[in-house]
């Protein structure tokens, strides 16, 4: 393995190793691109107690938040030095197209950070004002702190962006944190706790542990020093980081799944929501929680939109990601192109189409074809269950109520889009929508400004926007009589 680079674990502002090691294979040629430690429960518990110690010294929770800012703009920084290496590291971790990445997942990450950075110079973390009805001289102050350990877990589809939807606020607030990666991609999280010890974060704020979710994630979950957990993932791992934090009753945010229905009314712009819908479901090949996966389509237009769609398809370039002419790279792993072939063998003997399906290259690599799939309805497993990969189930509708009815009509609500050339029209279809975001002649269009998270099962609590740090605090009231000092 000479050549290939080590990832070390970051604990207690400490390079951590283990003799257990992770192989990193590029999901595009299966080639090795790294190892990386194992870490286990006993590094977790380290993790933590680093992370209590740094809390309780307190450098970093009474640091004046203008020097919290100022310390992650530092780390924005270097990450922006950095932005090639991080990019080709990003394309060799997880696959993602080397235009995707550096506009999304390595871009946002940093532009993400940055707007925690700034965040943290404007929140309101005290404020005060008079009191209701009370006979004497009296102020009431109500101040935001932090909340202490915090721990995120976080998945392979956007490593680096996801966490620092959960690191960036938590530091902001003042907390010490604790994130675990997934298994497959820790590296670029591992290169931004490099970014963060040269700039000068003091140890034990940060730390990561890299290691199974069944041992490491579960503990984190579990310990009764973390007092928040933020993950993103699975519906069924985060009903299970629910319960595994009620025993201490963690604060929990969960970003988890999806399966965005997006509405095609009559009147829509065809070119561009044709190339809406394929943008809706294949960015990053379809493995992105808030894809827009259930197309739905109005009787009047159904066979027009599909065969618009079937020719704009077929220009889809798959192939090697890190060449800028693709368009679309692998699948994560092994594992999960299974997944996503087990739905396509089921779609036909539940009644679907399939009215297209892409060409993949020849050789190694974990490539699933882009496939469109007719005679969908909503009842079938492949209209309620997130497959997480390139393939939409296409519906039809007859008015624009059954559209609404279909698109609630899921267990999750995380995002949701329609197209309309009214938008008085598609603004009341928005309003009926159980959907945390819905975007109206657009998708993906995810903004730091505005906060991310789902209805039903598609999570609790909210990523980003003006509130994000309301997550990472603890709200005090502190009441201060003040007719002794008027005396
Ligand atoms: O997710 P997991 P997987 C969905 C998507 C995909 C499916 C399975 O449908 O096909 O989930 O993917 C950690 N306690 N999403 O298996 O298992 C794990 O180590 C604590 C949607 O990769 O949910 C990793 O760090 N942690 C999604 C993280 O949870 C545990 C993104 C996510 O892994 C744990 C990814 C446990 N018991 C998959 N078990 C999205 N919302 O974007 C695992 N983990």
């Amino acid at each position: 393995m000479i050549g290939v680079p080590h990832f070390r674990m970051y604990i207690d502002g400490q390079w951590v190793d283990t003799e257990d090691r992770y192989e990193l294979t590029n999901p595009a040629n299966e080639e090795l691109v790294a190892t990386a430690a194992k870490g286990t429960v006993e590094h977790t518990d380290q993790a933590v107690a680093a992370a209590l110690a740094a809390h309780r010294r307190g450098e970093w929770r009474n640091a004046n938040p203008e020097e919290r800012a100022a310390t992650m703009t530092r780390i924005v920084e270097i990450l922006n030095e950095r932005m090639d290496e991080l990019v080709e590291l990003h394309v060799a971790e997880n696959g993602v197209t080397i235009r995707q990445a550096m506009a999304f997942h390595v871009g946002y990450s940093i532009s993400h950070l940055q707007y925690f950075a700034d965040l943290a110079r404007t929140y309101a973390f005290e404020s005060s004002g008079p009191m209701l009805g009370y006979p004497t001289m009296a102020a009431g102050i109500t101040r935001r702190e932090p909340i202490g350990v915090v721990a995120g877990i976080v998945p392979w589809n956007f490593p680096l962006l996801l966490a620092v939807w959960k690191l960036g606020p938590a530091l902001a607030a003042g907390n010490c944190v604790v994130i675990k990666p997934d298994e497959k991609t820790p590296a670029t999280l591992l290169e931004l706790a490099r970014a963060a010890h040269d700039a000068g974060l003091p140890p034990g704020v940060l730390n990561i542990v890299t290691g199974e979710g069944e041992e490491v994630g579960k503990r984190l979950s579990a310990h009764p020093d973390v007092r928040k957990v933020a993950f993103t993932g699975s519906t069924a791992v985060g009903r299970l980081i629910a319960q595994q934090a009620a025993g201490n009753i963690k604060k929990v945010t969960l970003e988890l799944g999806g399966k965005g229905p997006n509405i095609i009314l009559p009147d829509a712009d065809l070119d561009t929501a044709v190339d809406g819908a394929l943008f809706a479901f294949c960015l990053y090949q379809g493995q992105a929680c808030e894809s827009g996966t259930r197309l739905l389509l109005p009787d009047s237009l159904h066979d027009d939109f599909v065969g618009r769609m079937i020719e704009r398809a077929k220009a889809i370039k798959v192939g090697d990601p890190a060449d800028f002419d693709t368009d679309m790279g692998p699948i994560i792993s092994a594992e999960q192109k299974a997944r996503i072939e087990s739905y396509l063998e089921l779609a036909p003997k539940e009644g679907a189409t399939i009215a297209f399906q892409g060409e993949v290259p020849e050789g190694p690599g974990h490539w699933v074809p882009v496939t469109i799939l007719t005679d969908v309805t909503n009842d079938m497993r492949i209209a309620q269950e997130e497959i997480f990969g390139p393939v939409l189930c296409v519906l039809r509708y007859s008015d624009v109520q059954e559209a609404i009815d279909i698109a609630n009509d899921s267990e999750y609500g995380l995002s949701a889009g329609v197209w309309s050339e009214d938008i008085d029209a598609a603004m009341e279809v928005a309003r009926q929508i159980d959907s945390g975001t819905v975007w109206i002649n657009d998708w993906h269009m995810v903004n730091a400004l505005y906060p991310f998270g789902g209805f039903k099962q598609s999570g609790v609590g909210r990523e980003l926007g003006p509130h994000a740090l309301d997550e990472y605090t603890e709200e005090k009231f502190v009441h201060v009589d003040l007719s002794r000092s008027l005396e």
